[in-house]
């Protein structure tokens, strides 16, 4: 990550991209994830790179969910582990959840890879690995979950991905905060809290959110998962990205 000059205009993008080829090399990425960041990047640079006020009220909105729930998943693919680790261990600690690996293109050399990654950025207990539960009504890898972490969570955190899991997970009665740049894509339409951001701005200022309300009582965090508009999240976004205007 030396090679790239602080002072560059595209330095987020080209740290971003530089993170994904090594997630690659390392065998914690697939060769997909290369696609999926180059996918994210076009959204964000419509977006002007930058965290727009509604994604701000979304992550401050996934904040207070996830210090109102029992039991916080925070889902870990390969693009996640190699943009993200160190800052997802933080959210995870900040917010007492768990960490669970599940992937789309899931092999146990893949898990270990990520779950050992994960613990080289200070995770202590990493999920995913047991696999012993599944999500029903779903034929593909990310079905399979352990049972004492995402099949028992009652918020769980769904970054960068564009599937069928999260309309899944809702029929299970789950709670969703789903981080995708693309406003369009079925994840963030389905969830309960959409975050149109780049994961590398979104996880930390989730992460800054909940330090700064972590002595709000019971009732003021409802007020502010309440408070909190979907379709107008979806809709500013959206109208960002086509506006033209950076
Ligand atoms: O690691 P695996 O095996 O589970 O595979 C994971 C990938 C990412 C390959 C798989 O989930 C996939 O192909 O995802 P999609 O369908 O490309 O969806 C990824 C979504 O994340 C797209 O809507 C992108 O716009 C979005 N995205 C990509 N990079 C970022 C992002 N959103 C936020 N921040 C990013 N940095």
């Amino acid at each position: 990550e030396e090679e790239i000059p602080e002072d560059h205009p595209r330095y987020q993008d080209l740290l971003t991209r530089h993170r994904i080829e090594q997630g690659v090399e390392k065998g914690i990425t697939h060769l997909q994830g290369m696609h999926a960041e180059g996918r994210g990047s076009a959204f964000d640079y419509l977006l002007g790179e930058e965290t727009i006020p509604s994604a701000d009220e979304a992550e401050r909105a996934a904040a207070a969910h996830l210090l109102l729930a029992e039991r916080p998943v925070l889902s870990i693919n390969g693009n996640v582990a190699a943009l993200v680790p160190g800052e997802m261990v933080e959210l995870a600690d900040t917010v007492d959840a768990d960490l669970e690996v599940n992937l789309f293109n899931r092999t146990p050399e893949r898990i270990e890879a990520i779950a050992d990654h994960l613990r080289a950025h200070g995770a202590e207990d990493v999920k995913g690995l047991e696999a012993d539960a599944r999500i029903p009504n779903l034929d593909h890898q990310r079905a399979k979950v352990d049972a004492d972490g995402i099949h028992a969570a009652d918020v769980v955190v769904v970054p960068l991905e564009d599937g069928d899991r999260a309309e899944a997970l809702e029929a299970m009665g789950k709670t969703e905060i789903v981080i995708d740049l693309n406003p369009l894509s079925r994840s963030p339409q389905v969830a309960e809290v959409p975050i149109v951001d780049n994961i590398i701005r979104a996880v930390p200022n989730v992460t800054a959110h909940a330090r700064t309300l972590a002595d709000a009582d019971e009732s003021e965090l409802r007020g502010i998962v309440e408070g909190f508009d979907r379709e107008e999240a979806l809709r500013a976004a959206e109208e960002r990205i086509r506006s033209g205007e950076l």
